[in-house]
This record gives structure tokens, C-alpha cells and sequence, in this order.
């Protein structure tokens, strides 16, 4: 069997955020970046990982190239996907197919629902998992990012919305899924195993249909949405409106869960307190947001329920609207 070796897809927030704590562990890994001058960079300066106050934790060398410059066919490759669902495109899914052998894992960090789908349509067969995670982090540079908040990542089969789970995208192999929680856990991850990713993936569905437009919206951090009164009004309207379609999609409606997905929802504020959601990251550099993945499937999965969504129409609509000003 292939030796297993790592690689960070993406030279975001979180790509990097990954790349730097395995790096740091002693761990090999390669970042694939989307350009040839980050990679350059990351490669002349190595990696530095600073802690939320900005203060550096480490500096640490680290492989690097563009998707492009990558080899061919490599085997044994665990590939943490830290795309965001905007990054996928047919170009990419061709150098993907190009430089992933078939036996190659996919873990693919997902934000709102639609990634693993398209991923599994343009690389058939390849084994993937679906992970979510709830860390904090800010790229400050090419080869500089900041943890934020310190969260925890599920990672397990993944599920597809709208009907079974067969035969769609294979698991990996169970020593492949070991060794999956072994990089990240020996990195300082909380990493779980989950064997109910429907629900964990809906659950950060919840918390990023609230937090990533309303930030992206009022220009604020995390920590500043349940700061006055009116905020945490438009909070519980978005946050009530989205858990009642999520609860029609496969979200258990368990004795108790209302408060306990509202308090899950502002521990994620506190814990991110300084961070800058992705999707106010994508406005503020005019990027592409994942608005259609994050809101704009609340209100798809709400309409085939016959349920109505005026308040993620709303956020929707708002956050389109500010690109194509
Ligand atoms: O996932 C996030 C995001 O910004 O997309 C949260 C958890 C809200 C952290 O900012």
C-alpha cells in the first residue's frame, strides 16, 4: 500500500490555518494554493501561525505549490479540501482528477450543503468525507494566518440532501479514517469521528446561515452580533425561521433543541468572538460569497418543503446585492 501523504487544497483562511498546525506538528504536508506567488512565497518565507491577539506562535517551513505545478497520479494521498464551495470550477475538478490517484481521500470542509455533491459528480469514486468545522481563522498575508477561535471538527460519510447516502461518494477505508483523525488530532484539533453527519452538517448550517450574512451585512466580527438588542432580535427571527426548515430536513427536533441550538449558535459568537466570518472576508475583497450555498439552500430546501423563507430570501438577496453594486 501507498504511503499516506497530506495536502491542504486552498490557501485561505482555513487552508492555511491546517497547513500551519500539521506543519507545526512535525507533519508533512503540501499546500496546493491556487497561485504560483502564494506558493513562492509560502515557500520563501515558510508558514507563520499567530495566535488571536496576533502574536506569533510559530513559524514553520512548509511544502507548497500551485494545484497546477502539482505531480501527476499521486497514491496515498489524504487531500483536505479547505475550498470554499465558490473555489470549485471545471478547471479545478481537471487538475484535481489530474493529480489525485483513484484511492486518493477527499475531506472536504464544508460550509451550507452542495459541496460534496459536485465534488462526487466530477471525481466518481473517489473516497470523500464530509467535515465541518467551527475554528476561527483570518489570513493575513500569503503565509500568515491567525486562529481566532478554537472550535472543533466533525468529519464522517456525508450525507446527500434530498435522498440516500448510497454508493454516492465512498467512505475511505477505515485505516484511511484513522489516520485522517490521527493528522488533525496530533495537529491540536478536537476532531470527531461522526457517524451523523446530516445533523452536524445542518447544525453549522444553522449557525452560518445567522452569523456568516448578518456579519457580512452589518460589517461586524462574530463577537459583535449579540452585542446590543436589536441585533440579537434579527438573530433569533433568522435563527427561528432557518431551525424550523432545517427541522423539516432532517435536523432532530428533540425535546429541548430550540434552546439548545440558540445557545450553540451564540457559544460559536463568543468562541469566534474576533473573527471575521468568511463571507464578510469574501465581501470585503470583493470575492464571490457563499451565499448561495449557506442561505440560498436554506430557502431551496424550504421551498420543496412548501415552507416559507422571507427572512433568508432577504439575507440572500441582500448579500447578492452587494457585489453587483
Ligand atoms: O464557519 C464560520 C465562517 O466564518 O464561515 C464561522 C464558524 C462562523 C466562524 O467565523
Amino acid at each position: 500500500m501507498a504511503k499516506t501523504s497530506v495536502a491542504v487544497l486552498g490557501g485561505g483562511s482555513l487552508g492555511l490555518l491546517l497547513a500551519a498546525k500539521i506543519a507545526a506538528s512535525g507533519q508533512e504536508a503540501t499546500v496546493w494554493t491556487r497561485s504560483e506567488e502564494q506558493a513562492r512565497s509560502l515557500r520563501d518565507n515558510g508558514l507563520a501561525l499567530k495566535d488571536a491577539d496576533g502574536n506569533l506562535l510559530t513559524r514553520t517551513a512548509v511544502r507548497a505549490c500551485s494545484l497546477g505545478e502539482a505531480p501527476s497520479r499521486q497514491e496515498g494521498l489524504i487531500v483536505l479540501n479547505a475550498l470554499k464551495q465558490t473555489g470549485l470550477s471545471d478547471s479545478l475538478f481537471g487538475e484535481l482528477r489530474r493529480v489525485t490517484a483513484q484511492d486518493a481521500a477527499i475531506v472536504s470542509f464544508c460550509n451550507g450543503i452542495g459541496h460534496i455533491e459536485r465534488i462526487a459528480e466530477a471525481l466518481p469514486g473517489r473516497p470523500q468525507l464530509a467535515a465541518a468545522a467551527t475554528e476561527g481563522a483570518l489570513r493575513e498575508g500569503p503565509a500568515a494566518v491567525r486562529h481566532t477561535g478554537s472550535g472543533a471538527i466533525w468529519a464522517g460519510q456525508a450525507p446527500r440532501f434530498g435522498g440516500g447516502n448510497a454508493d454516492y461518494a465512498p467512505m475511505p477505508t477505515e485505516d484511511r479514517r484513522k489516520d485522517i483523525e490521527n493528522i488533525l488530532g496530533s495537529a491540536g484539533f478536537s476532531i470527531y469521528l461522526s457517524n451523523n453527519m446530516i445533523e452536524r452538517m445542518l447544525r453549522k448550517l444553522l449557525v452560518n446561515s445567522v452569523i456568516n450574512p448578518l456579519t457580512a451585512l452589518l460589517r461586524i466580527r462574530n463577537g459583535e452580533l449579540a452585542a446590543t438588542g436589536d441585533r440579537m432580535a434579527l438573530m433569533r427571527a433568522l435563527h427561528e425561521e432557518t431551525r424550523t426548515i432545517l427541522h423539516a430536513s432532517g435536523l432532530p427536533e428533540t425535546e429541548g433543541a430550540a434552546s439548545e441550538l440558540w445557545e450553540e449558535l451564540l457559544d460559536v459568537c463568543a468562541r469566534t468572538s474576533r473573527n471575521e466570518s468568511s463571507m464578510l472576508q469574501d465581501v470585503r475583497n470583493g470575492r464571490e460569497t457563499e451565499i448561495e450555498a449557506i442561505n440560498g439552500a436554506v430557502v431551496r430546501l424550504a421551498a420543496s418543503r412548501g415552507l416559507p423563507s422571507p427572512r433568508n430570501a432577504t439575507v440572500t438577496d441582500l448579500v447578492r446585492a452587494i457585489l453587483s453594486g
